[in-house]
Formats: C-alpha cells, structure tokens, sequence
C-alpha cells in the first residue's frame, strides 16, 4: 500500500514537472511540433502524463486500425473538461459532442439521418450553393470598390460570416444575413465568442476548470462569457424557428432545415434537440473557415495546380449544365486538395479513444480503458506514412488503394465528426465558386506555421490577393 502511494505522488510529481517544462517550451501553444518532436525522439509508441492526464501516442496508420477497432459500442474521446463544467455550472443539457454512452448513440443515430446522411445532401446542396454564390458576388464587389480590379485582404473575418451563414441555412432552413454589406452584430457577436471560447479552452486542457472557477480565474469567466453568447445567439435562432413552425404549417413542401426536422420528427427532447444544434452551430464557424483558408493559401502558393483544378471544375460544370449534385461528383482533385490541406493543417491536432479492450500496439500491452491519441498532426507530417510530407499535392489522394487509414481529418467511425458531410459540402462548393471566379495570388513566399488554441489555427494573418479571371 505504502509503495502505491509513493508512485502516486512520484507521477503527481511527475506529472507537475513535465507540466513546468511543457509550458516553458511553450507547449501550451505548440502541442502539435511538441509532439512531432516526440514521436522523433521516442519512436511511434510514448506514454506521456502532462498535468492531470495521462495517454498513450502514436502515429502509425496501422495502430489506427487497431485502436479503432477497440472503440466499442460506444466510442469515448478525450472529455473537454472546460465545456462540460460550463454546462454543468449553467444547468444546461450535453448535446451529441458532450454527451456519452447509451444516451449519446440514442441521440446520434437520429441526429445521423437529418444531419450526416446520403438523403439529406440534396437538401442541403442548393442552401450551401446559394450562399456560395453570394459569398463571390460579395468578392466581385468588394474588388470593384477597391477601384484597382484586385482585393488584397485577410479573409478569415470573411471565411467565419460564410461559415456562418452556411451552417445556419442548413440548420434553420433560412438565411441569417451575413453576406450582406450591414449584418446583424448580435451574429459578429457569436462569431467573437466561438473564437474566445476556443481559446480559452486550451489552457483548461492541463489546468482543471474546477480550480480556476473556485479562485474566479479570468480566464474561466472569459471562458464563461463567451458560451454564454453562443448559447444566447443560438436560443434566439431556435426560438425564432419555433415560433414560425407553429404559425405556418410547412405546405409548400419546402426542405425546412434540420431543426425543424428535428422537431417535427418529434423523436428527441425539445431540449436535447436545442443542445446538439448549439453544438452544430458553433462547431461550424471556426473549422471549415480556416480549413478554406489554409487551401486557398496552398492555392496561391501553387498556381499551377490552381489551374489544374481550374480545369477540373469547369469541364465539371460543362458536363453537368448546373447540376450541383452531379458536379461535386466530377471533382476529385478539389476533394483531394481539401483532403491534403487537413493532412498538412488538420483541424484537430489527435484523435484520441479510451480504448475498451486490451490490445497491442508495437509490441507493447496497452490495458483496457487507456487513453490513445493519434498524433493526426505528426502522422500528416511523417515521411514514412507520405512521401514527401511537406508538398502539398491534392493527387496524392487520387489513388485510393493508398488511404487506408491516413484520411482521419474528420475522426473515424460512429463517433466521427457530426458535421461532416455539411462541412465537405460547403467547402466543396465554396472551391467551385472561387475557382470560377478569381485567380488567388498571395505577396511573398513566407511560411506559415500552426498554433494550437483547442484547434489549429494559423499562427499569424495570411494575406491573399483576390482578382476577377
Ligand atoms: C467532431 C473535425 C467541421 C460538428 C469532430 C471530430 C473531428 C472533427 C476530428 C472528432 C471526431 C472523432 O473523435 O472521431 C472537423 C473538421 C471540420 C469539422 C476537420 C471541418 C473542416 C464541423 C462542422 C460541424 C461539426 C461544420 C457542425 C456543423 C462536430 C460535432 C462533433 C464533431 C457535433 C462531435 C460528434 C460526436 O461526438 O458524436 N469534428 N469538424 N464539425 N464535429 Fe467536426
Ligand atoms: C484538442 O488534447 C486537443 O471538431 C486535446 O467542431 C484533445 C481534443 C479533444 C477533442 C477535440 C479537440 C482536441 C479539438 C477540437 C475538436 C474536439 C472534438 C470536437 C472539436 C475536434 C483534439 C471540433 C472543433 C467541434 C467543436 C464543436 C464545439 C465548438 C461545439
């Protein structure tokens, strides 16, 4: 007994020093190359405790068959400790992300036909095209304002309104607003708090949000403020939907959005349905803006495969006459170069299971109900797994013998991203648009790294020039 309870406080220690020496590297904003670094030093196996969590890492594509495969019934990931503790200190109800379990695959299976399903994409296409369009006559406008047939801008401000705008269609049946030249600031205001909200996590990864509440941490009530916002530009949204869904009776046979489904389908609380729908919404914003923008960043640096791509879509558009449905199914080397920009800038630096039996990674014995990471970061970035790690080249993944679990961008199995297909969709057609429109172009040749704030994010503004083809 006496001996358990010295290696308790060893690895409390333990634990505490390898927390001093992450934050001196800066870790807090670095997971990603600290883990790079890692996998460079210890191999493709590590354990690793940091503050009070404890996990096992690796990076192979074919540990990742074996860890997925361990996932069980219902498959759990790392708890965010902070969005729990939010919910939990508001009396608000967990939605799908937060949620796990019986009452998570309950949930999600009925959460999967409205939002993730094959059935539903024909719905959400013409929603998302609309948006896309209006996001390049927006684009047309601003250039000839400029007065110099060209737009030189930071776009992610952009990127957020049309990730918005796009999700928020798709949810609501209705559009929000937000390529207009005066949007509502209450809709700015959400976007702010998305942004203060993720950043404020990270910290909370290896700092208990408990403690930070008990001592009133800025940062905890920053973190506070912030879902305070989502969930009230959220509950407006939901309520305004409500209130028309009772005033008229949906005869027009009109798609109504996934909300209205939700509730008409009647198969989940009210105040489930209104838990996972925040979730969607704000997980919407933020991931597939910046993914959008760290591809037209590869596009402005690779002008060639620009055209290539170019090319594709508008033989695409010929072939098809319009069809969108049909079109998105002609595009592989967009899919690719959107495939390659989440190898090279993945949104979420791990994937991480508590697995729920035995297995055996690289000859080591991992028990029953550890926590594995997948480095998605290092393994995007590692020569053995891609050749030539550093080019980026969409045609990589023209060649599907070659994918076998190296395209985990959006996680894996039933507990992968809800969003998914609403995200694909959107930045697919995002692509068309842009490349029939305007030629990207970026000043000079600089590098730019990632930083880590709960997801990975561009370490400083990417500056791109926009001109009419
Ligand atoms: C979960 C990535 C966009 C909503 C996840 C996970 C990843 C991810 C890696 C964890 C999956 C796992 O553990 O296996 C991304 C990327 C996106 C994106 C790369 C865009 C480029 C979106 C969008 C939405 C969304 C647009 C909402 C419309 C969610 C939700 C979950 C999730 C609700 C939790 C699902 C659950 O726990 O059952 N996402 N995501 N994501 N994502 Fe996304
Ligand atoms: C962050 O060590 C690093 O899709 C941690 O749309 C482990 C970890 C756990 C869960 C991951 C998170 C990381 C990154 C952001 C993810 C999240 C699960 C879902 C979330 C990947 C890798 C995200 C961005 C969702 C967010 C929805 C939310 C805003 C309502």
């Amino acid at each position: 007994y006496k001996s358990r309870k010295m290696i308790d406080i060893f690895s409390k220690i333990n634990g505490l020093a390898n927390l001093y020496s992450f934050w001196k590297l800066d870790g807090f904003r670095n997971i990603h190359r600290v883990m790079v670094h890692n996998f460079k030093t210890f191999g493709p196996i590590y354990r690793e405790k940091i503050g009070y969590y404890d996990s096992v890492n690796i990076i192979k594509p074919e540990d990742a068959a074996i860890l997925f495969k361990a996932e069980g019934h219902y498959p759990k990931r790392l708890t965010v400790e902070a969005w729990t503790s939010y919910r939990d200190y508001r009396n608000r109800k967990y939605g799908v992300l937060l949620k796990n379990g019986e009452d998570w695959r309950s949930n999600r299976v009925i959460l999967n036909r409205e939002v993730i399903s094959p059935k539903v994409l024909g719905n959400f296409v013409p929603l998302l095209d609309e948006v896309g369009q209006d996001f390049v006559a927006r684009v047309h406008k601003k250039i000839e304002r400029s007065g110099q047939d060209k737009w030189t801008t930071d776009l992610s401000q952009e990127l957020f309104k049309y990730a918005l705008e796009s999700v928020g269609s798709v949810l609501y049946g209705e559009r929000l607003g937000l390529m207009l030249d005066y949007i509502n600031p209450e809709a700015q205001h959400f976007i702010d708090c998305i942004s203060l909200m993720f950043k404020t996590t990270s910290p909370m990864l290896y700092i208990p949000p408990a403690m930070l509440r008990r001592v009133g941490a800025k940062i905890w009530r920053d973190h506070v403020e912030a879902w305070d916002g989502i969930f009230n530009q959220a509950d407006r949204c939901i309520q305004n939907i409500y209130r028309t869904m009772r005033q008229d009776t949906n005869t027009h046979g009109k798609y109504p959005g996934v909300l209205a489904s939700l509730l008409m389908l009647d198969k989940l609380s009210i105040e489930d349905i209104k838990a996972s729908v925040t979730e969607l919404m704000a997980g919407g914003v933020d991931t597939t803006s910046i993914t959008l923008l760290w591809t037209l960043y590869e596009l402005a640096r690779h002008p060639d495969l620009q055209e290539e791509l170019r090319a594709e879509v508008a033989v695409a558009r010929q072939s098809t006459q319009g069809d969108m449905l049909q079109m998105l199914k002609m595009i592989p080397l967009v899919k690719g170069a959107l495939k390659e920009t989440l190898r090279l800038h993945p949104v979420a630096v791990s994937l991480q299971r508590y697995i729920t039996e035995e297995i055996v990674i690289q000859n080591y014995h991992i028990p029953c109900g550890t926590l594995v990471q997948l480095g998605l970061y290092a393994m995007g970035r590692d020569p053995d797994v891609f050749p030539r790690p550093e080019k980026y080249l969409p045609s990589r993944w023209l060649r599907t013998e070659n994918q076998y679990f190296r395209s985990l961008g959006f996680g894996f199995g039933p507990r992968q991203c809800l969003g998914r297909r609403i995200a694909e969709t959107e930045m697919q057609l995002f692509l068309i648009h842009m490349l029939e429109n305007f030629r990207v172009d970026k000043q000079r040749q600089v590098e730019v790294h990632s930083t880590f704030e709960l997801i990975l994010l561009p370490e400083k503004p990417i500056l791109l020039t926009l001109k009419p083809l």
